[in-house]
């Protein structure tokens, strides 16, 4: 099974990419991430300034997933651009992940990486763990407002990172908006915001920083990220591509999102639980799986799910 694909564009060599979160914050992080069998090379989210992130403990492993509060430790946004030539020496997509905490710091970023050699940008509207930030993407208007901003500095295709939307009404709202602007791809789902992992022993949560709310994160979520690329998928029809992230652990994953419409997959928990070898299993297994079903393209599986 051929597993080359193309998002807004640019080639990759498979279905499976990392996602801007674990393992993608340092030069040594991302070079592992370009050595390894992931289709591109995505970075941590940034940030104009360089930023510590949220007091730990911040991240809690749990059975089926994970809960953190990160709270946007990066380099800053200048490391990245700089970081871009070495990157791309690895042959394969390099996609920067940016996510401001204004429309104004959004724009310094995406007009910066818009003359370098990035391949995609993935604006993040949907950073939950930032106390007193709400998330872009649960404000219908202040995602329409940057978006009008930020899809009119150059030709790099430009993505959204979306928050998990729980109701028909938010996926027709944000794909109503996601319409009118050159918007090349949306990548679903962030982190389930603001959940709350308690230990009964202790008697406190799991994490440090507000209070224990943090991000839900890997198998616990696979559903809700099905279910956001399906709602997106039928809304947008083919006019803009998607990256499905929620979950992804096996090629069977992988073959759910592709028959919801996914375009391309993102992994997070796996890749931070497992390390850089997820890529390549992920891959063989749905080559595997797919083969086993008969299909020999990604194109001929995506977004037939089939009606019960
Ligand atoms: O760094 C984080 O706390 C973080 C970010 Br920017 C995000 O987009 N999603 C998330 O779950 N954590």
């Amino acid at each position: 099974v051929n597993l080359s694909t193309e998002v807004a564009g640019v080639p990759l060599a498979s279905y499976v990419l990392n996602a801007s979160g674990p393992r993608c914050t340092s030069a040594e992080e991302l070079k592992i991430v370009g050595e390894s069998h992931s289709a591109a090379i995505m970075t941590k989210s940034c940030t104009i300034l360089p930023r510590e992130g949220n007091p730990e403990p911040r991240y809690q492993n749990l059975d089926l997933g994970s809960i953190q509060s990160m709270g946007l430790p990066n380099l800053g946004y200048k490391a990245y651009l700089e970081m871009i030539p070495t990157l791309k020496q690895h042959g394969k997509p390099v996609i920067v992940s940016v996510s401001g905490f204004s429309i104004e710091d959004n724009i310094e970023m995406v007009s910066a990486f818009q003359q370098s050699a990035v391949d995609l940008i993935e604006v993040n509207f949907s950073c939950p763990n930032i106390p007193g930030k709400a998330q872009v993407a649960y404000d219908f208007e202040q995602t329409e407002q940057a978006l009008k901003a930020i899809t009119a500095l150059g030709d790099k295709p430009i993505g959204i990172k979306l928050a998990p939307y729980f109701d028909m009404s938010h996926f027709i709202a944000m794909a109503d908006i996601l319409k009118q602007y050159p918007v090349k791809f949306i990548t679903c789902i962030n982190s389930i915001g603001n959940s709350l992992v308690i230990d009964p022993e202790t008697e406190q949560p799991i994490i440090k920083p507000k209070g224990g709310f943090g991000g839900l994160c890997g198998e616990y979520i696979k559903p809700v990220g099905l279910a956001n690329v399906r709602a997106f998928r039928e809304l947008l029809g083919d006019d803009v591509q998607i990256m499905g992230v929620g979950g992804i652990n096996t090629g069977v994953d992988a073959f759910e999102y592709l028959l919801a419409g996914a375009d391309a997959v993102q992994v997070a928990t796996c890749f931070e639980k497992q390390g850089a070898a997820c890529f390549e299993r992920i891959e063989t297994e749905l080559a595997q799986f797919m083969a086993k079903k008969g299909y020999t393209s990604l194109e001929d599986a995506k977004g037939k799910l089939k009606p019960l």
